[in-house]
């Protein structure tokens, strides 16, 4: 029987200390993916805030109803669950010591490597004044552990504890996105320390293939973010505030007699596949609207799953201006280095151009009409949006790992 249910994400730093501090004591938790981001829907309903009260991630429901936020606090629950657990010590300096790496990892660790990365990775405004003072804080906290772990195995006595199994999780996207090849071979111990922890077998079963950067990985602006070049003064174009605000194209439809916020309502509240989907399909009307699969169309330059799972964040962000005239959903399939982004779409109308062409990346995509007549199709529609099937191309199975709903 699970001990209890751990919301977060499987690419989730502190998501991932936890279940590899589980799987140390074979406990079995269920993951109840969860997206991180307080203000997301599921994070800001009454039910999520009896758990998480500010709507984060990781939080813990046991079985027996006993709640808990806070990564530490959870790691060290979890783990405290086996009487005979190695993994916290032997005396009370050993436990007050894990206690001190637990906190650094994830009180100063984290978040200077976070303010490195998260801007590079598009998950927060870039600012290269500000990223370049990141890495440098960030680097410098890390130099407290190679130091420690030039002269100690581990970071606390003779064995692996928490705090190794706590630490080493909390740099898994460090370490696949800014520790780069450079940066490994001038800190031989950390390295070595964190091969070590990786390669246990409670950690490999949560993480199979660890990502180790090759190089920092750089950021790219959004296509249509790069500045126009200065207009000569003579010709500068008038204040914004004069122009009359253009009118969405699809707006000369008109009101369809299914509006799409009702279809959106019925999705966010029923069950998708025993309550939503016959609505949907009894109340579609394909005059009105169509069905579209919106494929990216760089598979083969995806490498990590959960920056895969972002370009598609971005991509919903960027169609906002479209939002009453789409509803669809966007998933990331596969493992880190192999994986693609599938989805489908209701679009008002019957051309994709006019709802999409509003984001400017929506190039990247291919759209290819559905015909919802076609039962593999409408099997195909429902898998995507009800998120609970795999994706099968060709011989492989593809795991659904992430995505995003565009409503
Ligand atoms: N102090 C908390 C921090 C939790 C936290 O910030 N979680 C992030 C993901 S790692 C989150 O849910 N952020 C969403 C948000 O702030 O909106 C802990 O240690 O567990």
């Amino acid at each position: 029987m699970s001990f209890g249910k751990l919301y977060g994400l499987p690419d989730n730093p502190r998501t991932i200390s936890i279940l590899v501090a589980a799987k140390h004591n074979d406990l079995d938790l269920e993951l109840v993916k969860t997206a991180a981001n307080s203000s997301a829907e599921f994070n800001s309903g009454a039910e999520f805030r009896k758990v998480s009260p500010q709507g984060k991630i990781p939080a813990f429901e046991g079985a027996n109803g006993y709640t808990l936020t806070e990564a530490i606090a959870i790691a060290i629950y979890v783990t405290s669950q086996n009487e005979k657990t190695t993994l916290l010590g032997k005396t009370k300096q050993d436990y007050a010591s894990i206690v001190r790496w637990l906190s650094f990892a994830n009180g100063e660790l984290l978040p200077r490597f976070g303010g490195w990365y998260r801007p590079l990775l598009g998950l927060e405004p870039y600012n290269k004044k500000t990223v370049d003072e990141g890495a440098k804080a960030a680097l410098n906290t890390i130099a407290v552990l190679e130091a420690h772990l030039t002269a100690n195995t581990y970071l606390v006595g003779e064995r692996i504890t928490l705090a190794d199994i706590f630490t080493a999780a909390l740099l898994t996207r460090t370490f696949a996105t800014v520790l780069d090849k450079a940066w490994r071979s001038a800190n031989p111990a950390t390295t070595r320390w964190y091969n070590t922890i990786i390669n246990q077998a409670a950690f490999k079963a949560v993480v199979a293939n660890p990502v180790f950067a090759e190089e920092v990985i750089k950021y790219t602006a959004p296509k249509k973010e790069e500045k126009p070049k200065a207009a000569p003064a003579a010709e500068a174009p008038k204040p914004a505030a004069e122009a009359p605000k253009p009118k969405h194209p699809l707006e000369a439809l008109g009101k369809p007699t299914l509006p799409i916020d009702e279809w959106k309502r019925q999705y966010s509240n029923e069950d998708t596949r025993t309550v939503a989907m016959p609505w949907f399909w009894q109340n579609y009307n394909p005059e009105e609207y169509s069905l579209w699969k919106v494929d990216y169309k760089y598979d083969d330059e995806l490498k990590l799953t959960f920056m895969a799972n972002n370009l598609v964040g971005g991509f919903h962000a960027r169609l906002e201006a479209s939002r009453k005239y789409l509803f669809g959903c966007q998933a990331v399939f596969g493992v880190n280095y192999d994986c693609v982004i599938r989805g489908v779409f209701l679009v008002r109308g019957q051309e994709s151009a006019p709802a999409f062409d509003v984001a400017p990346d929506w190039e990247s995509y291919t759209f290819e009409k559905l015909d919802h007549n076609d039962p593999a199709t409408r099997k195909y529609i429902e898998d995507l949006w009800a998120w609970d099937t795999p994706l099968v191309i060709g011989e492989k199975t593809l795991e659904n790992v992430d995505g995003h709903v565009f409503k």
